[in-house]
């Protein structure tokens, strides 16, 4: 087998563990190329290439969040992170039996609780992997779920064949996710207007941040999620 032919057949066998985990979607991207984007905390960023996955949150789950806070919502977060992280386990066997290395990134991870960093910004990498676009949400929006996905990464060694094209908003002129924001946090922009880009040109993330907090509790009643940047967004139910 030639050494492309190898490595073909390992991407396949990996979108198949990932697809047979009940993960929804698999991209795969350079990520050297989010040099400029922030890294943060303890473990290895010097990867040139990543593994994304994606897993769609239950369409009706996502709805009623347009009625305000729920507690469904926020369980379904922790389901389908539970269950991208056993895919991501499997990815990590597979990619070491080949004789490659990786790094798994979290979906929850936030290294940096105060300034509400994760290790590295997984939309950023979901984009690089040609899973879909960013809107004016902030969110990752894809064809197949719109906004209505969380994702998780793999960072590797494991050299790739192809490289998806990079796909600018298509929000045009929807506002719809601004105007039903419950704290009015985002900033109508879908386009990258500095570079590195930065998070503060969409969204107040303190504030969204801090909602969230209120809406997650003390534990004395059970944790809830806003959402409505998903729920609202039509490309969530196409
Ligand atoms: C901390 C955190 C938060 C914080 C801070 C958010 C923030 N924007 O930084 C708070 C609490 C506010 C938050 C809220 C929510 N979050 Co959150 N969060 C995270 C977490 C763990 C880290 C984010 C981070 O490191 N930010 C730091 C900066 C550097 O990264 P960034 O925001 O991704 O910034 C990049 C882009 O903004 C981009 N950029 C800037 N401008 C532009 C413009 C264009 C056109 C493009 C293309 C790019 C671009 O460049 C930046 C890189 O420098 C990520 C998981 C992860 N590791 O990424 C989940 C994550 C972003 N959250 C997610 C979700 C679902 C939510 C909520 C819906 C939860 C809820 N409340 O119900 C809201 C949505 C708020 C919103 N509309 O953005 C999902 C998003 C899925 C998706 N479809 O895109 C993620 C990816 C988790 C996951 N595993 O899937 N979150």
């Amino acid at each position: 087998m030639s050494d492309t032919d190898a490595i073909k057949a390992l991407q396949d066998e990996i979108v198949k563990h990932i697809k047979d985990s009940g993960v929804d979607l698999v991209g795969f991207g350079p990520f050297d190329v989010l040099d400029d984007v922030k890294k943060v905390g303890e473990g290895e960023f010097d990867f040139p290439h990543a593994i994304c996955m994606g897993t769609e949150l239950p369409l009706e789950t996502v709805r009623e969040a347009k009625n305000g806070p729920s507690a469904d919502l926020r369980e379904s977060y922790k389901v389908v992170n539970k269950r991208m992280m056993g895919a991501a386990a499997g990815v990590m066997e597979k990619l070491k039996a080949a004789g490659y290395n990786g790094r798994v990134i979290h979906p929850a991870e936030r290294p940096d609780p105060e300034n509400l960093m994760g290790p590295v910004s997984l939309k950023s990498i979901a984009r690089v992997c040609g899973l879909g676009w960013i809107g004016k949400n902030g969110l990752v929006i894809t064809d197949e779920f719109g906004a209505r996905q969380r994702f998780l990464a793999i960072l590797t060694d494991m050299p790739l064949t192809g490289t998806p094209q990079l796909r600018e908003s298509e929000c045009g002129e929807c506002r719809e996710c601004i105007e039903h924001c419950a704290m009015k946090v985002l900033k109508d922009q879908d386009e990258f207007t500095d570079h590195p880009p930065s998070r503060d040109s969409t969204i107040d993330w303190q504030r969204c941040g801090r909602y969230e907090n209120k809406l997650i509790g003390d534990g004395s009643k059970p944790e809830r999620a806003c959402g409505k940047c998903m729920a609202f967004c039509p490309k969530s139910y196409d």
